[in-house]
């Protein structure tokens, strides 16, 4: 039988060994596609850290199964009960009081502050304003300041904070380019706000992140409610909006 000291060395020494392996898989390996606005920054380095705080959590808890599971294995019937098992107090105390500090730091830090930051963002005077309808089951985004308005693509031009004004004619549905992380509901009766200022070139022809993806399910065809995105110059975008005028 194990000294009870012995059990405790194995599972710190996994518990280390898994924690610099899956910090190292975390650091190195990123799951993103790469974000294509100010604000997709911001939320892919909350994902990060979020990643970075939990491996030590979890490698905890596979350590500890882990070596349980192998050291402790039944073999074969047992022959009697064993001995009654009493809570460790220290044990749950500390559990309780590292992921509870865990929880609040992370709720704090990058969970509100970051909150804040995108909030902030989105009152920052727009240099260009469009306004998003949603219904079943298409996007129709209006360019209110040009007098355009399109249901073929939304055409943005790049690094102008941009605030999208969102409505529905009929369901919920939710706004959602993933190229930009920024996500927000599209509810009728009402307009809801977000922003972004686009920092990188791109169409959906090339990277499927840049597009409208309705995030709310709303029926039948909800998972092609899609609106193709493209990022351009602002030479490129004046010249689309002057096309689209002599449209309509
Ligand atoms: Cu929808």
């Amino acid at each position: 039988m194990d000294t009870p000291k012995r059990p405790v060395l194995v599972v710190v020494l996994l518990w280390a060994t898994l924690t610099l392996l899956g910090e190292i898989l975390a650091v190195r390996y990123n799951p993103f596609p790469a974000p294509a606005a100010e604000e997709g920054e911001r939320i892919d380095h909350a994902f990060r850290w979020l990643m970075y705080l939990a491996v030590p959590v979890f490698a905890f808890v596979v350590s500890v199964l882990l070596y349980s599971v192998l050291r402790f294995r039944a073999h074969g019937p047992a022959p009697q009960d064993g001995p009654p098992v009493h809570t460790h107090g220290a044990g749950v105390a500390t559990w309780f009081l590292v992921t509870a500090a865990l929880t609040i730091t992370i709720s704090i830090f990058p969970g509100a502050l970051g909150l804040i930051d995108i909030r902030r963002r989105e009152h920052q005077d727009p240099d260009l304003i469009v306004r998003v309808d949603g219904m079943r089951w298409s996007w129709t985004v209006t360019y209110p300041q040009y007098d355009v308005s399109t249901l073929q693509e939304l055409v943005l031009p790049v690094g102008k904070r941009v605030r999208f004004e969102v409505t529905s004619r009929d369901v919920v549905h939710s706004f959602w380019v993933p190229a930009f992380r920024v996500k927000i509901d599209a509810v009728p009766g009402i307009v809801t706000y977000t922003s972004a200022v686009p920092t990188r070139l791109g169409s959906f022809a090339e990277d499927a992140t840049y597009r409208v993806q309705c995030a709310e399910l709303c029926g039948t065809l909800h998972a092609r409610m899609v609106l193709p995105v493209r990022v351009v110059e602002q030479e490129e975008f004046n010249a689309w909006l002057a096309t689209q005028r002599k449209r309509q």
